[in-house]
């Protein structure tokens, strides 16, 4: 199987950051990375390849240009202004309980848009203390999310080009991760919502259109391209296998109708706010968001019947998707340090929920992309991974 991954994404290594509250090495660190890729690569069954690049338009068809503009600028402004050189966290946050009243709240809020203050737009544009902001963050999330989208790339190339009911997967090791960060609101690790980005970029393009937006190498030029809204494409599930709740790609898609969002998360737990049975989505998009939460005494049979239930349901086999995105966290093992279901104990768990992804909602041949999220227990993230693909391959 193809690997995506680039050295670029391991440059972004906050020290620290408050959990608990105290400040604690960053959980979210470069060694997950290599952990995993140098896992893959002793074996000689993957290919590990470089991202190309398919500029900013992707990104900005589901992030505004001024959050994209401040995850660009924050860092410099910070240091201009005082700030630790370990990068930028906020300290106050708009509560809404505190905004004197609506009007007023968008005063204060466009304010903080336009003056110079990096914490004020901290507070604005990020949502916890997970998530510092340094010089290298802005160029890591990028080459993250085009490693996602070379991942798409190489899984529309492989789909056209394969016999029917074999299946067709790609992984891209993403750091980092995208599933918390909304359109305009990073938090949770994530910056830039790699899955979101992937399946707008699915429902947005024919292959051709991919080719043609393709540069070769990863540019730091950044070159918008302007997409002009088109007729979707294809019909896209999301499967957010991380223990998290993924509030960012629920909310980005939250009025759409695709793609479909499944998410199964722990609770209660983090990002504490997101992620009940009864958010289902509004509008349009009503019954396309559905969430799955489970106890954190969760064990390895009651997580696979979940998720047979879920893939197997009818709303999963009305949509009848073209293809697949997984977010791929991996912090639902037991051992994960801030995370985890405390009776889900068996690695061959995740070559069954790599198993069920390939036969999920009848046997329709549907390629799937999975995208690296969360996961933190580093001794064995390479044996996971490696579990779910080979699940998915059939291989035992
Ligand atoms: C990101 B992903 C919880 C600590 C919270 C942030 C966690 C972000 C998780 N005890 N710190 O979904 O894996
Ligand atoms: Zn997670």
């Amino acid at each position: 199987m193809e690997v995506i991954y680039s050295e670029e994404c391991l440059k972004h290594a906050p020290k620290y950051e408050i959990l608990s509250g105290s400040a604690k090495p960053y959980f979210e660190s470069p060694q997950r990375l290599t952990a995993i890729k140098n896992h893959l690569a002793s074996t000689d069954r993957y290919a590990i390849l470089p991202p190309a690049d398919y500029t900013l338009a992707p990104i900005l068809r589901v992030h505004t240009s001024e959050f994209v503009e401040y995850l660009q600028t924050a860092y410099n402004k910070w240091v201009e202004q005082g700030g630790d050189s370990q990068g930028v966290l906020p300290e106050c946050f708009p509560h809404p309980k505190l905004l004197a009243e609506l009007g007023g709240a968008k005063a204060w809020i466009e304010t903080a848009k336009r003056d110079g203050n990096v914490l004020a737009k901290a507070g604005l544009y990020c949502f916890d203390m997970s998530t510092t902001i340094t010089g290298d963050t802005w160029n890591a999330a990028y080459i993250s999310c085009q490693a996602a989208l070379t991942g798409v790339h190489r899984l529309l190339q492989l789909d056209a080009s394969s016999s029917a009911n074999k299946p067709v997967g790609v992984y891209a090791l993403c750091r980092p991760p995208g599933h918390h960060a909304g359109e305009d609101v990073c938090g949770g690790y994530c910056y830039i919502n790699n899955v979101a980005v992937s399946a707008q970029f699915l429902i947005d393009y024919e292959l051709e259109q991919v080719e043609s937006l393709r540069i070769k190498d990863v540019s730091l030029a950044h070159p918008v391209v302007e997409v002009e809204k088109r007729t979707p494409k294809r019909k896209v599930l999301i499967l957010d296998l991380d223990y998290h709740h993924g509030n960012g790609t629920q909310s980005i898609f939250y009025t759409k109708s695709n793609p479909l969002y499944i998410s199964l998360h722990g609770t209660p737990d983090y990002p504490w706010f997101t992620g009940a049975s009864h958010e289902r989505g509004s509008g349009e998009g009503e019954g396309y968001n559905i969430n799955i939460p489970l106890s954190k005494s969760t064990t390895d049979a009651e997580y696979l019947s979940a998720l047979h239930d879920v893939l197997d349901g009818e709303t999963a086999l009305a949509f009848n998707a073209d293809v697949v995105l997984v977010s791929l966290g991996l912090d639902t093992w037991h051992m994960d340090p801030i995370a985890g279901f405390q009776r889900l104990k068996s690695l061959e768990t995740y070559w069954r929920m790599g198993e069920m992804i390939r036969t999920c909602a009848g046997t329709k041949h549907r390629p799937v992309l999975f995208v690296q999220e969360g996961g933190y227990w580093i001794g064995q993230l390479g044996d996971m991974v490696e579990n779910v693909l080979d699940g998915f391959l059939g291989r035992e």
